[in-house]
């Protein structure tokens, strides 16, 4: 005999999954979940009392999510590509059939990467109070029991386990290489990039199955009466079937208005921490969240420095007069010291240095062009370039360049900075700089470029 214990039917049909009726063992194995609850889960609902919140909260929230989330998860997307993965990058490393389609990126508004990085980081930590309120705004949901009554509820469940866990690991991974680069064991892009990608399927899951949901609740209620609703006429929604409203609310503390007001200021205070670390100028001073928004003492080479020579562990003898850089083409290889480049024909050109971190800065940078090293070296229209550092040991101690990279008139073997000599944290005796290219691939402290054919 079948007889569920709980005889109160859910309020109403929930998703299309939800009441479905379960047979034969997992039927057993839910009906057995079902009367014994965990402890701290029969009435851990119960326990959050908001009068606040309810399925057109959630949806405020969802919704903003649903138009800022597309666009962190395709800058993310687009940044990989701008590694230039076909280079054999390694950032991240072999992500198998992960691979995306590539294009080669383009050199093209010099800005772009600037742009794209900058959505991504600048978008990604202004929703961080969004993302909160909308886990906390579905709060009780961890609390239902039995999980899930059917095989389809597993499924979905399972994609909000990718969803919220996704979420938060990108959060907290992002936030982590912006403050304290290089503190993995693992190499963070990879890491970043396949928590993406639960991430993404737990959200095309979690939007399929509750877009209809979120439209109906947006409309049950106008968001200009909210806003003129103060706090003594603030009274719960009506009881849902997501089991969101509180069956015992509390009296409210703060009016939905204000609730919206607090999330936005904390995006807003989030927003005014770091724009400053890409919008420069007085700015700058603001982005305390920033390890990289401060200033660096007077002079041409004021800008942000992301990893200084001290910490790359470059020999002052290295970079002293004997240093030499070694160029490779076609045949013996051409040895060129600062003085030889100097006297080269000198090409300045106004380009950003736009880092994953999120920040940017954008300088006037003078020295040679690659493809005039390209032409020295006896392979003028080469494929792709391979630049080395001094700098042995480090994560970015060599890059990959792709042709068009190359060959933009732009593109320099930097020697000065806005009028001076490029300083020792800047890269100083010579420096990678190149439109449109991601900061990690601006090598500094060069010591040799080879410019390959397939
Ligand atoms: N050799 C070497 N070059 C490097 C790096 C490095 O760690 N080592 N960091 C890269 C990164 S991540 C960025 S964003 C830029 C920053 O350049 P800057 O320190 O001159 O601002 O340098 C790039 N070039
Ligand atoms: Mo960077």
């Amino acid at each position: 005999m079948v007889d569920r214990k709980t005889t109160e039917p859910d309020p109403e049909d929930v998703t299309e999954f939800r009441d479905q009726p379960a047979y034969g063992f997992p039927a057993t194995l839910w009906r057995a979940l079902e009367n014994r609850p965990p402890p701290g889960v029969a009435n851990g609902a119960k326990a959050w009392r908001s009068p606040l919140r309810g399925p057109w909260l959630t949806s405020v929230f969802g919704a903003i999510l649903l138009i800022s989330l597309p666009v962190v998860i395709l800058t993310g997307l687009l940044d990989y590509i701008a590694y230039g993965p076909e280079l054999n990058q390694s950032i991240p490393a072999d992500v198998g059939w992960l691979h995306l389609p590539v294009f080669d990126w383009p050199t093209k508004p010099s800005w772009l990467f600037r742009l794209t990085e900058g959505l991504h980081v600048g978008v990604g930590l202004v929703i961080v109070p969004v993302v909160l309120a909308k886990l906390w705004s579905v709060v009780p949901r961890l609390f239902t029991w039995p999980p899930a009554r059917s095989l389809a509820q597993v499924l979905e469940r399972l994609s909000l386990l990718m969803l919220v866990g996704g979420i938060l690991f990108e959060m907290v991974t992002g936030i982590l290489n912006i403050q304290y680069d290089y503190i993995f064991g693992f190499s963070f892009y990879t890491a970043h990039y396949f928590g993406a990608w639960v991430f993404i399927a737990g959200f095309l899951v979690h939007v399929a199955i509750k877009f209809p949901r979120m439209w109906t609740s947006l409309r049950s209620r106008s968001m200009r009466t909210v806003m003129r609703t103060s706090l003594a006429d603030t009274v719960p929604e009506p009881r849902d079937a997501d089991g969101l409203v509180a069956t015992d609310p509390a009296p409210p503390t703060v009016s939905r208005r204000g609730a919206l007001a607090l999330v936005g200021g904390g995006s807003l205070l989030v927003a005014i921490l770091t724009a400053g670390q890409t919008v420069g100028g007085f700015t700058r001073d603001a982005a305390l969240l920033i390890p990289r928004g401060r200033r660096y003492g007077p002079g041409p080479n004021d800008f942000q420095i992301n990893r200084t020579a001290v910490a790359a562990q470059i020999k002052p003898q290295d970079t002293a007069e004997s240093w030499q850089l070694t160029v490779r083409g076609n045949g013996e290889p051409v040895m060129l010291d600062r003085a030889a480049l100097l006297a080269m024909e000198q090409h300045t050109a106004y380009l950003p240095i736009a880092c994953v971190e999120g920040w940017s800065t954008t300088e006037t940078w003078t020295g040679v062009r690659l493809r005039d090293l390209a032409t020295l070296s006896g392979r003028g229209e080469p494929e792709s370039a391979r630049v080395t550092s001094l700098e042995r040991n480090g994560p970015f101690g060599a890059a990959s360049l792709q042709r068009n990279q190359v060959l933009n008139p732009d593109s320099l073997l930097a020697l000065r900075v806005n009028g001076a000599d490029l300083s020792l944290d800047h890269g100083f005796p010579a420096r990678i700089i190149v439109p449109a290219l991601p900061g990690v691939h601006c090598t500094k402290w060069v010591s040799s470029i080879e410019f390959k054919d397939h």
